[in-house]
């Protein structure tokens, strides 16, 4: 991370942070005093209701006089300001890799853009256990240590401070039964980051768009701001302004499940800027590899039927955490390029374009046809065109209809590197009530850029 914006940075247009961000005066500022000091089941009920108001409303809020010490946040916070003050020579002594899947990072990637920001990894039970394969049947185990840097010696000792942090935690109870029996042997991890100052922030993000996946998230932010959480109400990015001393939570995709959409899992992002560096420590609750994941069995009936297929825990996390070093894209998103056959435009892929982005994944159609064919060179030349501004690094998958093919043949000789896969399909089939001209006048509502 240099005074320039490499390519791999740049965020597609949508994503980009807009100027004039609404402050999220609405995000609730919950009070936990009560479950510290009060043995009312009046006032333990009156927050329990508050926070599953929180959850459910907006699957974000603060909460102050938490019980976490303060001296605990401003040692761990100060660990973090001193250990990314070191060289990045003796930051990646301690970086993560196949072996040690803790440690410090500078190559974080988010939905297939690189993040602006650096982070260290450390795990809270060590070792944790996880699955050594994502194969579903495997049953071996591996244990993850954490790895510490000489220097500060006090990010070491943070260790004890999580545990007491994630002791705290633990005691939010927000449903009727305990739940802490799901988080022995959990696999809960800390990490700090750092969003150093950004050349140009107006381009990139310090953390593209994302849900947790784990069951909860507590975060520490600093006194900078650039948290956003995307409103559940309207789907607008609005700014979390920093709180002194408070603690933001969110509820992951496992209470999203275990809630069967009771409580969701909201997507949030990070702005960076170009003058202040900005730092944050999320706590990320996650379970025991062992737990298998489905709705409560007491939330469903049959009004309330199951809305999700059980899934292990411990499979999912082995993937998203082995995957860091199987590829360089993260969560199994891709990067397909659809390149349609000469008798047609970019409009042929009407209902692959809308399928394939509610997947999360990213979309550029290529109009082949604008260049108007007078020879195979100028037909092939946007898709050409298209795969040299490709970062390095990045691979996408190239679907070809029809004469598309050819294009798609011809990249996969020029640019081997960037590509994941060629797919070839030669027909499409259109809904029964559709014909060329519907076809074409509902491509014309798809905005079809990357
Ligand atoms: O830095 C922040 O405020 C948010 C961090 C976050 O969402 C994450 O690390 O997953």
């Amino acid at each position: 991370m240099g005074d320039q914006l490499e390519p791999d940075f740049i965020q597609a247009l949508e994503h980009r942070p807009k100027s004039g961000i609404t402050e999220a005066k609405g995000i609730p500022l919950i009070d936990l005093s009560p479950s510290i000091n009060s043995s009312k089941s009046d006032d333990l009920a009156n927050l329990v209701a508050e926070i599953g108001d929180a959850c459910e409303n907006w699957g974000f809020f603060q909460v102050i006089n938490h019980g976490v010490p303060l001296e605990v946040r401003e040692r761990i916070e100060l660990a973090s300001r001193e250990f990314f003050a070191l060289s990045k020579e003796e930051k990646k002594k301690v970086s993560r890799n196949e072996v040690n899947l803790f440690g410090y990072s500078d190559f974080e990637i988010t939905k297939s853009v690189r993040d602006w920001k650096e982070v260290f990894d450390c795990t809270i039970e060590n070792p944790t256990v996880i699955y050594a394969s994502d194969e579903p049947d495997d049953e071996e185990l591996k244990e993850l240590y954490n790895q510490w840097p000489e220097y500060p010696p006090d990010l070491r000792n943070a260790k004890t401070d999580i545990q007491i942090t994630g002791t705290h935690s633990l005691e939010l109870r927000i449903t009727e039964r305990s739940v802490t029996w799901l988080f022995k042997n959990q696999t809960s991890f800390m990490r700090l980051n750092y969003y150093p100052p950004c050349p140009a922030p107006q381009l990139a993000l310090g953390l593209g768009r994302h849900k947790d996946a784990g069951a909860m998230t507590i975060l520490a932010q600093d006194d900078v701001g650039g948290l956003e959480v995307k409103r559940k109400s309207d789907g607008e990015w609005i700014f979390v302004k920093p709180t002194p001393d408070a603690y933001i939570v969110n509820v992951g995709d496992l209470i999203q499940v275990w809630s069967n959409d009771k409580y969701e899992s909201v997507e949030h992002r990070v702005t960076v800027n170009s003058q202040k560096e900005r730092f944050s420590i999320p706590f990320f609750i996650n379970p025991s590899h062992s737990i298998w994941v489905e709705p409560l069995e007491e939330l469903i009936n049959d009004q309330n039927p199951g809305k999700y297929k059980g899934y292990s825990w411990g499979k999912f996390y082995a993937t998203r955490k082995l995957s860091n070093f199987k590829k360089l894209t993260s969560e199994n998103i891709q990067h397909f390029v659809l390149v349609h056959g000469s008798g047609h435009g970019a409009w042929c892929w009407y209902k692959l374009v809308p399928m394939l982005r509610s997947s999360g994944h990213n979309v550029t159609a290529l109009d082949l046809a604008a260049s108007g064919i007078p020879t195979i060179s100028d037909y092939f030349k946007p898709l050409m065109d298209f795969m040299d501004s490709v970062p390095k690094r990045e691979r996408v998958i190239l679907v070809a209809h029809s004469s598309g093919g050819l294009a798609v043949s011809r990249a996969m000789e020029k640019f081997p590197e960037k590509i994941y896969a060629g797919v070839f399909i030669t027909a499409l089939m259109p809904g029964v009530s559709l014909n060329i001209s519907t076809l074409s006048r509902e491509a014309l509502q798809i905005n079809y850029s990357t």
